[in-house]
C-alpha cells in the first residue's frame, strides 16, 4: 500500500498512477521513494510484462518536483535528492520491461524528466511539457539536461531548458519528445492497448532489444553493433526464438513462453 501511488496490476500489464492531484502530482521525497519500491517490485514480478505510468486527475501528469520541499534544500540536500531521483529514473529506464508514460496534462520539470526515462511517451492533445526549473533559479536535476538533448537534439533542448517555456503536445510530437498524440478521453486506452501489445511479445527479445537500443546510444557504433550481435546470439538460444520461427513457418500465431 502506498500513500501517493496507485498500482493496478492486471497481468500481463500494470498501471502506476502518481496520486497527489491536489498538487498536480508533484514529486515529494515520499513519492520518489514509493516509485522506487513500486518499480523494484514490478521489475521482478514475472506476471508483469509492461507498465503504464500516469498521473491522477484530468489536469496533470506530474508538475515536477515538489517546490515546497525544493525550497528547503541546501547544497547537500539538493544534490542528494537529485541523485536519488536520478537513481529511480534509471531503475525505470533499465527495468527490462517497457514502461509507457501516459501524459494527460502537465509534464513539467521532474515530470518531463520521468516521462523521458520511460521507453515510450503517449500524450493527450491537452498535455504541456517543459523544463521550467530555470524560472526557480535551478536547473533540471532528474536527468533533464541529458535525456532531453538525446531525444530532441542539443539546440532544442538548450532552448527549452534556458527559456523554461512549456510546449504543447503538438509541438512535443513534432520535436520527437512524444511518440503518439491522442484525444484526452482515449489516452489511457491507447496506452493500455500498447502495453498489452508489447506484453504479447517474447519478454527476452523485448528486454534485449531495449538494451541494444538504449545502451547503444551511450557508446560507439562499433560497441553498439558488437552488443547487438551478442544479444542477437542470446536470442537464438531461447525457446521463444524456436517458437517464433516455427510459428511463422507453420503459419500460426506464436505463443511465447519468455524462456
Ligand atoms: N510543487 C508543489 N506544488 C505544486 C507544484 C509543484 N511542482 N505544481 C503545482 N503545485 C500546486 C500549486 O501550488 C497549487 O497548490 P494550492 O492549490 O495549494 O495553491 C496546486 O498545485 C494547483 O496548482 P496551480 O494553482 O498553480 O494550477 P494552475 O493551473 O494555475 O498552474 C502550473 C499549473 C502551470 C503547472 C503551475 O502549477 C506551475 O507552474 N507549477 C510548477 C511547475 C514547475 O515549476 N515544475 C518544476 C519544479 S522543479 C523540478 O521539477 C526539478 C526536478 C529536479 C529536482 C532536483 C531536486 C533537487
Amino acid at each position: 500500500m502506498y500513500e501517493n501511488l496507485l498500482v493496478e496490476k492486471t497481468p500481463p500489464c500494470a498501471v502506476v498512477t502518481v496520486n497527489r492531484p491536489k498538487v498536480l502530482n508533484a514529486l515529494n521525497r515520499k513519492t520518489v521513494e514509493e516509485l522506487d519500491c513500486a518499480f523494484f517490485e514490478l521489475g521482478r514480478d514475472p506476471e508483469v510484462k509492461a507498465v503504464v505510468l500516469t498521473g491522477a486527475g484530468e489536469k496533470s501528469f506530474i508538475a515536477g518536483a515538489d517546490i515546497n520541499e525544493l525550497a528547503t534544500y541546501d547544497a547537500t540536500g539538493g544534490a542528494a535528492f537529485a541523485k536519488h531521483g536520478q537513481a529511480v529514473l534509471d531503475r525505470i529506464e533499465n527495468l527490462g520491461k517497457p514502461v509507457i508514460a501516459a501524459i494527460g496534462g502537465y509534464a513539467l520539470g521532474g515530470g518531463c524528466e520521468i516521462a523521458m526515462a520511460c521507453h515510450i511517451r503517449i500524450a493527450s492533445r491537452k498535455a504541456k511539457l517543459g523544463q521550467p526549473e530555470i524560472n526557480l533559479g535551478v536547473i533540471p536535476g532528474f536527468g533533464g539536461t541529458q535525456r532531453l538533448a538525446r531525444l530532441v537534439g542539443e539546440g532544442r533542448a538548450m532552448e527549452l531548458v534556458l527559456t523554461g517555456d512549456s510546449i504543447d503536445a503538438e509541438e512535443a510530437y513534432r520535436l520527437g519528445l512524444i511518440n503518439r498524440l491522442t484525444a484526452p478521453e482515449e489516452l489511457m486506452s491507447v496506452a493500455r492497448d500498447l502495453a498489452k501489445k508489447l506484453a504479447g511479445k517474447g519478454a527476452l527479445a523485448v528486454r534485449y532489444a531495449m538494451e541494444a537500443l538504449h545502451r547503444g546510444l551511450q557508446g560507439t557504433l562499433a560497441e553498439g553493433l558488437n552488443r547487438e550481435a551478442n544479444l542477437f546470439g542470446l536470442c537464438c538460444a531461447t525457446q521463444d526464438k524456436l517458437e517464433g520461427t516455427r510459428a511463422f513457418l507453420e503459419k500460426r500465431p506464436a505463443k511465447f513462453s519468455d524462456r
